[in-house]
């Protein structure tokens, strides 16, 4: 339906057709990314799930692949789900899986690709003795899934942790491994939080304390720390957690117990989920991949013929700084796509205004702005003990003393549908300046069927820092980042009016008080190459 092919995206990577979610497996070999994807070749909707491929030479054109993998045995009969790749020491690649048996019991496979000389490894086959893991005695039959690329333990094995609960406590199994083929439960368990439920795709890797590089899956040391993620299946984000692997006795436990994996620190506040992790050795770097799923009804997306989209993949490093936080960027290679490029330097937004920042076209753009807030109106303002949250705080139409501001994107002349993206700093008792950073769907459009929440969370500033943001605008996606990295905020927007060229740009400062400064670059964007495999065209 063209009349709704305007909220396809140009620069994120989504199938042609029909419904996506998990990232999978992904990986860097013989010069190509590799990206697989939970897919269901025959509709908009969850189902049928099979294992969607796609290579790139670069993270952002891409060219689809005939499908990895189908349920074509017994023990993936009701579905191919979520899996990681691990890269041996001798460049063999490993693939294990999730299958949904015939009898929908989750059970563990192993795959390997069948010409490895092959750099699009177009190719994948099951091994004959899969599979390879059961649920072990006391996880319930549907509770144990998607297992993690497999790390070297210091005792020459590999280990991989899986998903599960244990009543309301999510947990992560852990095993050892020799050969891929036979694995060993470790007792105890790798992590678990009361409360939080079933832990779905879980997440392991080190960061690095002394520099700027992503770490191999399998580095320890004492610049090393550990973060462990998981997604929520009850409340559908994904938690990490930063803290300390201890290989002997295979656990893991944080630096902080109250910003535990779960209860603590999201990757992103928007729609972000099943998220996974990659170590590229080709450029030293640590890749995280989201599927970013719709806000629309499921009406809408069988009408569209297509559902989700992917986050552009963002770097991933550890924030000295604060110590609990990562920092999350999108990778280089997406500032290939900026084309010409408009600046505005230290622009006064009175405490009440709103101006049209002509850029032309608004619908593909990369912004970068940093605001500073005034001196004096951060002084003299008042303190208060009210509680502030984006989500239950009345949005960017509410003004305070220090906030709401920052840029309202995808929105239309007359501002009757736009999307703002800002910051809203209190003051609490004592004087102590708390910034939190948010997005505001409530008025992103006119249509009813459409979930329009604001979005948001606490971002650290530092004595001394500007505030700063990024912001991807991608027609139906708003991928936001304050401060680095340290808090992001994906938004799926869905506006009527504020489409092609009607779409503008504002800027905007509802504060009481403050008046801030803000300086932006915002550059278009151009579109990137996703394109179908030639011989689908035949
Ligand atoms: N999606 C997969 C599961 C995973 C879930 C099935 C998370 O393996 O737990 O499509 O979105």
């Amino acid at each position: 339906n063209s009349m709704l092919s305007w909220q396809r995206t140009a620069f994120h990577f989504q199938p042609e057709k029909n419904w996506m979610n998990d990232p999978n497996g992904p990986l860097f070999y013989k010069g190509w990314y590799h990206f697989f994807y939970q897919y269901n070749p025959n509709g908009a909707i969850w189902g049928d799930i099979v294992w969607g491929h796609a290579v790139s030479r670069d993270l952002i054109h891409w060219l689809h692949l005939p499908l990895a993998m189908v349920p074509d045995q017994w023990y993936d009969f009701n579905g191919v789900w979520t899996g990681s790749a691990t890269i041996l020491p001798d460049g063999k690649i490993v693939m294990l899986y999730t299958g949904a048996t015939n009898e929908s019991v989750q059970v563990q496979n192993l795959a390997y690709p069948a010409d490895p000389s092959d750099p699009l490894l177009i190719k994948w086959i099951k091994y004959s003795g899969n599979p390879v893991l059961v649920p072990p005695p006391g996880i319930h039959h549907k509770d144990f899934r998607d297992p993690t690329t497999a790390w070297l333990t210091s005792e020459g094995k590999w280990r991989i942790i899986i998903g599960s609960k244990i009543n309301r406590t999510g947990i992560a199994l852990v095993y050892d491994t020799k050969d891929f083929k036979t694995y060993e439960l470790l007792d105890g368990l790798f992590h678990g939080v009361p409360g939080t439920g079933m832990w779905e795709c879980v997440d392991f890797y080190p960061v690095s304390k002394a520099e700027d590089c992503g770490l191999d899956t399998s580095i320890n040391g004492p610049e090393v720390k550990h973060v462990v993620k998981a997604s929520l299946d009850d409340d559908r984000h994904d938690y990490y957690a930063i803290g300390t692997y201890h290989d002997k006795n295979s656990t893991w436990v944080p630096d902080n117990p109250e910003i535990d994996v779960g209860i603590g620190i999201r990757y992103d506040y928007g729609v972000f989920y099943a998220s996974k992790t990659f170590y590229d050795q080709d450029k030293s770097r640590r890749i995280l991949w989201g599927w970013i799923g719709e806000s629309d009804s499921e009406f809408a997306d069988v009408k569209k013929g297509w559902a989700s989209i992917q986050s552009i993949p963002r770097t991933i490093l550890f924030d000295n700084k604060t110590g609990t936080h990562l920092l999350q960027w999108p990778v280089q290679e997406v500032e290939s796509l900026r084309l010409r490029s408009n600046e505005f330097d230290k622009v006064q937004v009175k405490a009440g205004s709103v101006m049209k920042l002509d850029v032309g076209s608004a619908t593909q753009l990369d912004i970068e702005a940093e605001f500073e807030v005034d001196k004096e109106a951060l002084d003299k303002a008042p303190e208060s003990n009210v509680t502030f949250s984006c989500s239950s705080s009345g949005g960017s139409v509410k003004r305070g003393a220090l906030g709401p501001f920052g840029v309202s994107v995808l929105a239309d002349e007359a501002l009757s549908e736009q999307t703002p993206v800002y910051f809203y700093i209190v003051k609490g008792n004592g004087g102590k300046l708390t910034t939190h950073f948010c997005t505001d769907q409530s008025r992103s459009s006119e249509a009813t069927d459409v979930n329009k929440p604001i979005y948001g969370s606490y971002v650290p500033v530092l004595e001394g820092e500007k505030l700063s943001l990024r912001i991807l605008v991608d027609h139906s996606i708003v991928e936001s980042f304050a401060q680095g990295g340290r808090t992001c905020i994906a938004s799926r927007v869905y506006p009527t009016k504020a489409i092609y060229g009607a779409a503008r740009l504002f800027l905007f400062n509802n504060a009481t008080d403050a008046s801030v400064t803000a300086s932006l670059k915002i550059w278009q964007m151009n579109s990137a190459f996703i394109r179908p495999y030639p011989s689908e065209n035949k």
